[in-house]
Formats: structure tokens, C-alpha cells, sequence
């Protein structure tokens, strides 16, 4: 075993300055912002760990790659050098591009589900269950129980728990589930892994039940490094080798290439079925572009090659895991209410815990995500009830026992120092948590009500 630091095995070439700005400004802009986030000015942000999506830094072999890009409207050698790295490092033979995940997860749910269909999936997430409802299906939680447990510190609180997709069959039938969708890291239950040994047994139920087992691999590396590090029998694997196997055990997979593979933009749908190709080839000239650049350009294909690889490297991994292990321990030592074990690409904060004077139904991961701004100008993002949102049904809001913010580390972004910064204003938002208020809407939008949705301070006297 290494026994040196996680040192990032890269320097740094160009830097992006930043803005400082006072209390006054910050308190001003989160009003206007209507206590969103997402509503914000970049440039009025000291430290964006908004989300690791689109905002990692390309290598300088990325950034050449994008010089080599052929931009023909058909055939763009791009894409093939695309098409071999999704083969060679992921395994699957067939790729279609798209604008980014959720242009592969329209696709690939139009194609799959009929009205009436339910989709088990380890726990939700918002693009990939709205595809799905639009579809006609219906989202089902199969993962354990450990994955809605702040404290649980389970190795893998990524697992299905297989006797929940048996009540599901039992209930409905194997001919409503056209697939299984399992997440690596999965985002929403704090960038938690799935063992290989599980998903491998989720494996073994699709072929006894012949239901497909689709692969939301958008993190799908970080994922393999903790298999690497917690899985027995996988330690002396190479992060590259792991990304393989778990992308060989499923038939189809989505891909935000914009995380994993630290491209500013684009994604893809693919698989190993040629039928499943040519019917997605058929729908991605609708919505996306023709099928060998569906909504991306050469230059960024080109890039995405070169993330691929890159990705899968073990000491990029281990520096990647590394940095957002630090952040967590900074936190822990200073008795933050964290979610362990420390996830993937985030450290989630509970805010449930964090501000008990706040009752869900006012949005504590809300609101202490917009006092963190105020405090530091660093930006996260709320990862409970308002991004839950409400039953496509009943209009019920979803209430769900994960109440956080996301404290969310692009790669190779940020410094060491970066993440001192961070620890340390959470403690201070911390120690006058009492003054933090509870929200209400003044704006809900009907769907993906968090990235827009608006909010003002209830009052105690409310
Ligand atoms: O943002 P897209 O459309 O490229 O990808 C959608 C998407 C699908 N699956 C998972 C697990 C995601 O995390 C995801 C996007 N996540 C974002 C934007 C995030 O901030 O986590």
C-alpha cells in the first residue's frame, strides 16, 4: 500500500481568477437569487461546489484534442475515436451521442417503457425518474435501507436489496419492468457505491426474470475505485480493469459525460443490442442530431475520448477521492453533521441535523445552503425535499428522509486551501444555525422544481 498523501498527479498551467465580494453584496444576491442556488451569478461565487457537472479542468491533452476536432456533419472522425474509448474502457460495442445524460435518458426511455410500466431503480435521480414518468413508467426504490440512513455507515449503500425487486415482480410481473436502472455512486444517497458481488446478483435476477439491467454510469469510475479500496478480492485490480467489469455485467448504459470524463459538456447512450441501436439511431435524429454527433461537437467527442482514459487512471482516481476524503475529515473533526462514509464526488451535509429548528416542510438543506452563501460565498446545492419534489400522481410533496446540502468537488478544480476554506465557514454557519430561517415557494415550477424554483424566509410569527 502507498503510504504517501493523495498528491494530485498534475500541476497547474492556467489559473481562473475569482471575485471577492462582501457580506453585504452576498446577502443581496442570494434575495435576488430568491434563496436558489441555482439562481446565482457565477461570477458572484468565491467557490462553486454547486455540482462536479461540466466544471472539471480539461488536461492539456483534452484542450488539444479539441483543436483536432473534425466538425462534418456525418462521420466526424471524433466520433469514432469516441465509439472505440466507450468500447475499450466501458465495453459496450454500440454508442449514440447525446447533448449530455438526460438526452440519452429520453431516448432510451421512449424506446423501453410503456404506460403502465414500473422501473426499479437504487434510488432515484430527478432527470432520470422524470424521463421515466413522462414515459408512462412509474420509479421504484429498490436500493437497501442503509442508503436513506445518514449514519449507516455501510461500505456499499449503493446495493439493491434483491428481496425489494422479488415484492415488485410478485406484485406487478416481470412484462411491466423493462429494466432494471442501477446507478454507480449514486448521487442521491450521497455518491455511495455498489459492490460488484451485488451487482452481480442483480445481474443474476434480470436473467432469471429476462428484464434488462441498464447502467447509469455517469460516476462509474469513482465507483470502482471504492471497490478497489473496500471490496474483498478487488485490491489488486486497476481502477481500469473494475470500470470494465461492472460496465460487462449490464446491457445498456446512460452517460453524463460531464462528470466522470471532465468534459465541459455531452454524453451518450449505448449498449451491445444492435436493435436497441438502430431504434435509438432512429430517435436520436429527432431530438438530438444525426448519430454520429447527436447534439455534440467534434472537438468535444475528441475531448471525451481523452477524459475517458484519463478517467480510469488510479492515481487520478486516488487524488479525485482523496481531495473530497479531506474535505469530509475537516468536517468530521470539527463535528459537522456529515454523511458517511463520505461519498464520491460530494460531502453531503445533514441539515435535518444541522438546523432542527427548521421542520422539512420549510426546507432546512434550502436554506442552510443559501446561509452558506451568505456566509462565504461558497455555493452547494440542496439535496432534499425540494429536489424530491412531488408524486406525479397524487401532487403529493415527497418527503424524503435524506434532507441535505452537497458540498460537490469538481475535478481537479480546487485546492487543498479551498477545502480548509470550505470546512471552515460550515462550522461557522454552524454556530449560529438558530439564526437561520425555514423557506417557502413564491415560485414552484411544475417539474425539476429546484433548478428554478424561488423561495422567501417564513417568518416565526408566520
Ligand atoms: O446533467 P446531465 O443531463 O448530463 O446528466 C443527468 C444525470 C444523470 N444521472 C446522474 C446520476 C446524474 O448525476 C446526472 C446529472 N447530475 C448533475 C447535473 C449533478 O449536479 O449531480
Amino acid at each position: 500500500m502507498d503510504k504517501r498523501s493523495w498528491a494530485e498527479p498534475y500541476k497547474i498551467k492556467m489559473v481562473e481568477l475569482l471575485k471577492m465580494t462582501t457580506l453585504q453584496e452576498r446577502k443581496a444576491a442570494i434575495r435576488a437569487a430568491g434563496f436558489n442556488t441555482f439562481l446565482l451569478k457565477s461570477e458572484d461565487i468565491y467557490i462553486d461546489l454547486l455540482t462536479d457537472s461540466g466544471v472539471g479542468a480539461m488536461s492539456d491533452r483534452q484542450w488539444a484534442g479539441l483543436m483536432m476536432g473534425d466538425e462534418a456533419y456525418a462521420g466526424s472522425r471524433n466520433f469514432y475515436h469516441m465509439r472505440d474509448a466507450v468500447s475499450e474502457y466501458y465495453s459496450y460495442q454500440y454508442t449514440v451521442p447525446t447533448h449530455q445524460g438526460r438526452g440519452a435518458e429520453n431516448i432510451l426511455s421512449q424506446i423501453l417503457i410503456s404506460e403502465g410500466d414500473y422501473v426499479p431503480g437504487n434510488m432515484y435521480f430527478t432527470t432520470t425518474r422524470l424521463h421515466q414518468e413522462i414515459a408512462g413508467g412509474q420509479f421504484v426504490d429498490v436500493i437497501i435501507d442503509e442508503a436513506h440512513d445518514p449514519d449507516s455507515t455501510h461500505p456499499f449503500k449503493g446495493n439493491v436489496d434483491i428481496s425489494k425487486l422479488d415484492q415488485l415482480v410478485a406484485k406487478v410481473g416481470a412484462d411491466k419492468i423493462p429494466y432494471v436502472c442501477i446507478a454507480t455512486c449514486v448521487n442521491m444517497a450521497g455518491g455511495q457505491p455498489i459492490s460488484l458481488h451485488n451487482l452481480k446478483a442483480v445481474r443474476d435476477w434480470c436473467d432469471q426474470h429476462q428484464v434488462l439491467l441498464v447502467h447509469d454510469m455517469t460516476r462509474v469510475a469513482e465507483n470502482a475505485y471504492f471497490i478497489q479500496q473496500r471490496e474483498p478480492g478487488y485490491q489488486d485490480k486497476t481502477v481500469k480493469e473494475i470500470v470494465y467489469e461492472i460496465c460487462a455485467l449490464t446491457d445498456a448504459a446512460t452517460m453524463s459525460s460531464k462528470k466522470d470524463a471532465m468534459v465541459n459538456i455531452g454524453g451518450f447512450l449505448a449498449m451491445n443490442d444492435e436493435g436497441l441501436y438502430e431504434r435509438a439511431c432512429e430517435l436520436v435524429v429527432v431530438y438530438e442530431g444525426l448519430h454520429t454527433y447527436g447534439g455534440m461537437a467534434g472537438r468535444d467527442m475528441e475531448a471525451l475520448a481523452i477524459g475517458i482514459k484519463e478517467s480510469v487512471q488510479d492515481n487520478h482516481m486516488r487524488a479525485r477521492i482523496g481531495q473530497v476524503e479531506y474535505l469530509g475529515q475537516q468536517l468530521e473533526a470539527a463535528s459537522v453533521p456529515v454523511v458517511k462514509p463520505f461519498g464520491g464526488h460530494a460531502i453531503f451535509l445533514n441539515a435535518r441535523a444541522i438546523l432542527p429548528h427548521i421542520p422539512q416542510s420549510q426546507f432546512p438543506a434550502q436554506a442552510l445552503a443559501a446561509a452558506l452563501y451568505v456566509e462565504s460565498g461558497i455555493r452547494s446545492m440542496e439535496r432534499g425535499a425540494v429536489s424530491a419534489g412531488r408524486n406525479a400522481k397524487t401532487g403529493e410533496n415527497f418527503m424524503p428522509k435524506l434532507e441535505l446540502v452537497r458540498l460537490t468537488i469538481p475535478r481537479r478544480v480546487y485546492t487543498q486551501a479551498h477545502m480548509d476554506v470550505t470546512a471552515e465557514s460550515v462550522v461557522r454557519v454552524m454556530q449560529s444555525a438558530d439564526q437561520v430561517k425555514g423557506l417557502r415557494f413564491t415560485y414552484e415550477p411544475k417539474m425539476l422544481r429546484f433548478f428554478m424554483g424561488r423561495f422567501t424566509e417564513v417568518d416565526t410569527d408566520d
